[in-house]
């Protein structure tokens, strides 16, 4: 049994190595809150939080300290402190920033549990160790072709990936058309190619594009649409051949449960920071898998790997490096797979001075 005794989180900010250039932002400093939730038995639990935007910190920070209160002297049991957290903010909001602070903590608990169980985190939740089947999705962003040509062979070469995920979304739309040739071109028709719109088109641009893409064997067309539009997705999904992927702006699995049960998607993404972190995935993944929808990761690939080796489907985990600076030994990536370390928890052990380098004031 572990008791909570304290909560720690630090800000810090690291330089993208590929930076983020999507149609819905740009991006060159990636800020991450790092979580350390201490127990009265001396195990620690560990999680991080990537929140976009820099400035987010400033409250983000203060609100995950506010748990302090709220989980003094609880025991901690992921499911119980979920709700405890929750219903704590709910008068400002079940979603959003409220979600986003809970999904942080929440993952930092099931971490301190399954180390103290003394098992890697699959296995604490019922699965196998092993490796997970992932797409890197570290680079190609809304770039020219020379920088799209040189990083496809890149991310292709990593980790011997077989599938990888392009930006698209550029004004003329002939643009992104010929990104897609030129990525095709240097990686071959045995890559597997992922494309994401970042929510940047209206219906009507969104059916016209999509169909043209219809012939290009795409894996799946993401987010063409605001992610809410779930009226506007279920006419997609019915309008295109090609697989239809939302699913990492979902708030909670309510929020999925909703999509699909309009026929929003025909795969689904969620992300760690705003589904509710573990304890938010398993309900989504019961309810994606009830539903017949492959679930696949976005972010996040370390909880990612391990939450997919109990997820029926575990359709792509995302990977990417974006927190691989501040980690001692990031997750090995071997022939298209992450492979989860025999370790207790999560494996995920801090380089501190790596996060007193990058530390945000
Ligand atoms: C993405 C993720 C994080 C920041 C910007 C864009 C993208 C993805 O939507 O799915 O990786
Ligand atoms: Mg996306």
């Amino acid at each position: 049994m572990l008791t909570f005794k304290k909560i720690v989180s630090r800000p810090v900010v690291v330089k993208l190595k590929r930076p983020i250039k999507a149609k819905i932002a740009t991006i060159d400093d990636w800020p991450l809150v790092v979580i350390d939730l201490y127990t009265n038995e001396g195990i620690v639990g560990t999680s991080y939080l990537q929140p976009y935007l820099v400035k987010s910190l400033k409250y983000i920070i203060p609100m995950i300290n506010d748990f302090n209160e709220v989980l003094k002297n609880k025991v901690l049991s992921p499911f119980d402190n979920y709700e405890e957290l929750r219903k704590s903010l709910h008068f400002i909001g079940y979603e959003g920033l409220s979600l986003i602070a809970v999904s942080g903590v929440d993952m930092a608990i099931w971490d301190a549990m399954a180390k103290a169980a003394n098992m890697p985190l699959c296995n604490f939740l019922g699965g196998s160790l092993g490796a997970v089947k992932a797409y890197n999705s570290n680079g190609l962003w809304l770039e020219d072709s020379n920088i799209l040509e040189s990083e496809a062979e890149e991310l292709v070469d990593e980790g011997n990936f077989s599938a990888i995920k392009m930006r698209l979304g550029r004004e003329n739309f002939n643009d992104d058309l010929e990104a897609i040739h030129t990525v095709r071109q240097v990686v071959g028709d045995h890559i597997k190619l992922m494309v994401d719109f970042n929510q940047s088109l209206t219906l009507d641009e969104a059916l016209n594009r999509c169909h043209k893409l219809d012939d290009f064997n795409l894996t799946w067309i993401e987010e063409p649409l605001i992610y809410d539009n779930f009226d506007g997705y279920s006419r997609l999904t019915k309008d295109i051949k090609t697989p239809i992927q939302l699913g990492e702006n979902f708030y909670g699995h309510r929020e999925l449960y909703k999509a699909l049960q309009i026929g929003a998607s025909d795969l689904v993404m969620p992300d760690f920071m705003r589904i509710g972190g573990v304890s938010g995935w398993l309900k989504s993944a019961t309810i994606a898998e009830a539903a017949g929808i492959p679930i696949s990761t976005h972010l996040y690939p370390e909880v990612g790997a391990h939450v997919m080796r109990v997820s029926q489907s575990a359709h792509w985990l995302e990977w990417l490096d974006w927190a691989d600076e501040i980690q001692k030994d990031p997750f090995p990536k071997e022939n298209g797979f992450i492979k989860i370390p025999n370790k207790p928890g999560l494996g995920i052990e801090w380089d501190e001075a790596a996060i007193s380098k990058n530390a945000y004031s």
